[in-house]
């Protein structure tokens, strides 16, 4: 039910705030403003919805169209004058907050070879996911972190991280996935440029996924206490072939294909406390089933093509698409090639409500689990 016809069905539910305006309740409207105060019957009804009414639009930003103006932000700023040299997707139906779905950011970073930023740390967690380029890093708390294409890299809340490019390398592109607009609405968020503008690294190379990316092995001395992944990079090729021997061995989910999350490997718990992250394979010409949970997603495809239709409209999809699903809202996936797998990752916000105690999902049960396209 969209937003529109929920008002109306709600206004006609006996037990739903339904009183008609007169020009004596409109003066009495205006005391109670004068008091700082209203009458909960005018607001009930949207401030108590039946069912989560999410004000984000389902949307997609193509690659091809945005990569050229990425690529335009390395002409007209520098990291040192901008901070961060970032294109941000903007979801319309979030007024002044900027979001890419609900209460999650994400923005395309691009950095010439020999480029850094400085230093920070803040309250939002944050992640990359590596859209193109070669000799990227980020340093995390002294961890130096090599990125290529589709790697997944935390930089976990009030950790310091600073991100460049090697002389050496390309031009890169990544995309950053941030809780910005929860931290912003819990009035939490801090930020803090470090003292020194670079932090001292202090381990060998990519020692992180070298110690915790073992075969299902925890390192036994390693007294890890911290409330997020010590493991700060999970590689594609290891994702990969991870995710092509469960689909071997497993049917996966009738709503998701194959899919595994990105897991924090001392707990097996999320990755960081307010973001997770999955990653799925599609196999040659498969369909899922709708569902819908509670929880906002940013997908990016990682591998090959297909579409997905998300409250009745279809958008489709190729390699560095990002499109985003927001909570409650029915969706499905498709892989469009009869031959080739397609993969898509995503990070969420499940982690908070799962931790709020809010987590639901349900499957669609018409028309054997797909939806009806809008018109
Ligand atoms: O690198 O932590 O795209 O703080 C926006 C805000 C990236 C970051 C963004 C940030 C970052």
């Amino acid at each position: 039910m969209n937003a529109q016809k929920f008002d109306q069905y709600a206004e006609d539910v006996a037990g739903r705030a339904n009183v008609a305006d007169t020009p004596e309740l409109r003066a009495y409207y205006a005391r109670l403003a004068e008091l700082g105060t209203g009458a909960l019957w005018t607001v009930a009804n949207k401030i108590e919805p039946w069912e989560p009414a999410s004000t984000s639009q389902p949307m997609l930003w193509r690659y091809a169209d945005l990569r050229a103006d990425v690529l335009r932000a390395l002409d007209l700023v520098t990291p040192e004058k901008a901070g961060r040299r970032v294109v941000y997707l903007e979801n319309p139906g979030r007024g002044d907050v900027v979001a890419a779905v609900g209460w999650l950011y994400s923005g395309l970073q691009v950095m010439n070879p020999g480029e850094c930023a400085s230093s920070h740390r803040h309250s939002a967690s944050a992640l990359r996911f590596i859209m193109e380029g070669s000799g990227a890093y980020t340093v995390v708390d002294g961890h130096r972190v090599t990125l290529g294409a589709n790697d997944f890299v935390l930089t976990p809340n009030g950790t310091w991280h600073e991100h460049g490019v090697a002389k050496e390398g390309t031009v890169c592109i990544w995309q950053d996935g941030l809780d910005i607009p929860l931290m912003n609405a819990l009035e939490a968020n801090f930020y803090e440029v470090h003292p020194d503008l670079r932090q001292a690294e202090g381990f060998p190379l990519d020692d992180t996924t070298a110690s915790w990316a073992g075969s299902g092995l925890r390192p036994q001395s390693d007294g890890w206490a911290k409330p997020y992944s010590p493991m700060l990079k999970y590689g594609w090729g290891p994702t990969y072939e991870a995710l092509c021997r469960l689909a071997g061995s497993s049917d996966g989910s009738p709503y998701d294909g194959v899919i595994m999350d990105y897991v924090n490997p001392a707990t097996g718990g999320p990755v960081m406390q307010t973001i997770g992250a999955q990653i799925q394979l599609l196999r040659p010409g498969e369909r899922t089933k709708a569902h819908r949970q509670v929880g906002s997603f940013v997908y990016q495809c990682a591998k090959g093509s297909g579409y997905s239709i998300i409250n009745g409209q279809r958008f489709d999809w190729r390699e560095r698409d990002i499109f985003v699903v927001p909570a409650w809202m029915w969706h499905e996936h498709a892989n469009g090639s009869e031959r080739e797998d397609a993969c898509l990752f995503a990070f969420h916000d499940l982690p908070v409500m799962r931790s709020l105690g809010l987590y639901r999902e349900e499957a669609l049960a018409d028309n054997d689990g797909h939806q009806p396209l809008a018109a």
